[in-house]
C-alpha cells in the first residue's frame, strides 16, 4: 500500500477543483467560471486497492491588491501546501506558462541538483487548444524548474488524468492508509453543503456579487424518511441557511425579480445536497447583509477563517 497528500495548486481558476472531482469520482469540491470560487482547502480521499491518495484542493494563489478574505483564502493554499508530500501544479493551457505561474515555482521545493523533486505540473484545459500551442508551454515550464513530470490534461473531460495519476500514485511512499477506505473527505455535509449553495449564487450572479457571497447553515434537522419515501417536509432532512452579501444593493439582485434567482439558487442546491445525503432536503434559504463582511476578522472567524 501506498499513502501520501497531493497539493492540487495553481492560479485562481486552473481547474483544481475540476481535477480533484474527477480524481474521486463524485463531486465534492464547487466548481465555477468564477475566480477565487474555493476559499478554504478541501481534502478528497481516493482510496484504491493500492493506493490512498490524499489530495488536497487549494484557493487559487496570485498577485495583487486582497482583502483580507483573500489574504485568509492564500494563506490556506500556502497552509496546505506546507502539509503536502507531492505537489501537482496546474496552469491553464489556454493561457501558457505566464509570469504569475512563474511566480508560484517559489512555493515548490528548492531544487537540488542530481534530484528531481517531489513536483509535478499538469497543464490543463487541453480540450481548448491546438496540439501545436502545447509544446513551447511545455518548454517554457521546463526551463524554469525541474518538474518530474510535466503532463497536458483535460480535468473536465479526462484527457490524459489517469496517467497523471498513475505516476503521482508510483511516488507517493509506503504505508498504510490513513483514512478507512470508504472516506471521501473530512469536512462535515454542513460545509460542503454551504459550499453547494455557495456555488449555485456564483453561477446565477455576475461582477462583484459572486465576491461578495457567504453560506451558513443555521439549521440542520435530520429528517426520518428512507432515501426511497415520497420526499415531504417532515421526511426531508431540513436545512436553513443565510446567504451574505456585502451590501444593501446587492440583495435585490441575488433574489431577483419576483424572486426568480434565488429559487433557481434554492432548487439547484437542494438537487446536489440531495444526491450527497442520499435523501430529500427541505432547503430554507434566507437572504441576509453582513456589511463589508470580506474585511470583517469577527465574520470571516465565524465562516471557519
Ligand atoms: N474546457 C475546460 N474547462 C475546464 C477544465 N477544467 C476546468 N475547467 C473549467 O474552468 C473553470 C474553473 O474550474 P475550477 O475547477 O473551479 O477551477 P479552480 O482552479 O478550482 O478555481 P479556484 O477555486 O477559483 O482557484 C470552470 O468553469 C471549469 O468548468 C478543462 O479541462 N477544460
Ligand atoms: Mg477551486
Amino acid at each position: 500500500m501506498r499513502c501520501g497528500t497531493v497539493a492540487i495548486f495553481g492560479r485562481p481558476n486552473v481547474g483544481k477543483s475540476t481535477l480533484l472531482n474527477r480524481y474521486l469520482g463524485q463531486k465534492i469540491a464547487i466548481v465555477s467560471p468564477k475566480p477565487e470560487t474555493t476559499r478554504q482547502q478541501l481534502l478528497g480521499i481516493l482510496t484504491l486497492p493500492e493506493a490512498q491518495v490524499l489530495f488536497l484542493d487549494t484557493p487559487g494563489i496570485y498577485n495583487g491588491p486582497k482583502t483580507l478574505l483573500a489574504k485568509h483564502q492564500i494563506q490556506a493554499a500556502r497552509d496546505a501546501l506546507g502539509q503536502a508530500d507531492f505537489f501537482l501544479m496546474l496552469t491553464d493551457a489556454t493561457a501558457g506558462f505566464t509570469d504569475d505561474d512563474r511566480q508560484l515555482l517559489r512555493l515548490l521545493p528548492k531544487p537540488v541538483a542530481g534530484e528531481k523533486p517531489a513536483a509535478f505540473l499538469g497543464i490543463n484545459k487541453v480540450d481548448r487548444v491546438r496540439k501545436d500551442r502545447l509544446l513551447p508551454q511545455i518548454a517554457e515550464a521546463q526551463k524554469s524548474y525541474p518538474f518530474r513530470k510535466i503532463v497536458p490534461i483535460s480535468a473536465f473531460k479526462g484527457d490524459n488524468t489517469q496517467p497523471l495519476l498513475d505516476l503521482l500514485i508510483a511516488s507517493l511512499p509506503e504505508g498504510p492508509a490513513a483514512y478507512p477506505p470508504d472516506q471521501v473527505t473530512d469536512a462535515s455535509m454542513r460545509v460542503l453543503a454551504q459550499e453547494l449553495i455557495r456555488e449555485k449564487a456564483l453561477l446565477f450572479t455576475h461582477e462583484e456579487i459572486p465576491h461578495s457571497v457567504a453560506v451558513l447553515v443555521e439549521e440542520w434537522r435530520p429528517g426520518t424518511a428512507s432515501p426511497r419515501q415520497k420526499p415531504d417536509q417532515s421526511s426531508s432532512t431540513y436545512i436553513r441557511a443565510n446567504i451574505y452579501l456585502e451590501r444593501d444593493s446587492q440583495k435585490g439582485i441575488l433574489i431577483g425579480k419576483d424572486g426568480a434567482i434565488l429559487k433557481r439558487i434554492g432548487q439547484e442546491a437542494r438537487r446536489e445536497i440531495e444526491k450527497l445525503l442520499d435523501g430529500p432536503v427541505y432547503l430554507d434559504l434566507w437572504v441576509k447583509i453582513a456589511k463589508n463582511w470580506r474585511k470583517d476578522s469577527k465574520f470571516l472567524k465565524e465562516i471557519g477563517f
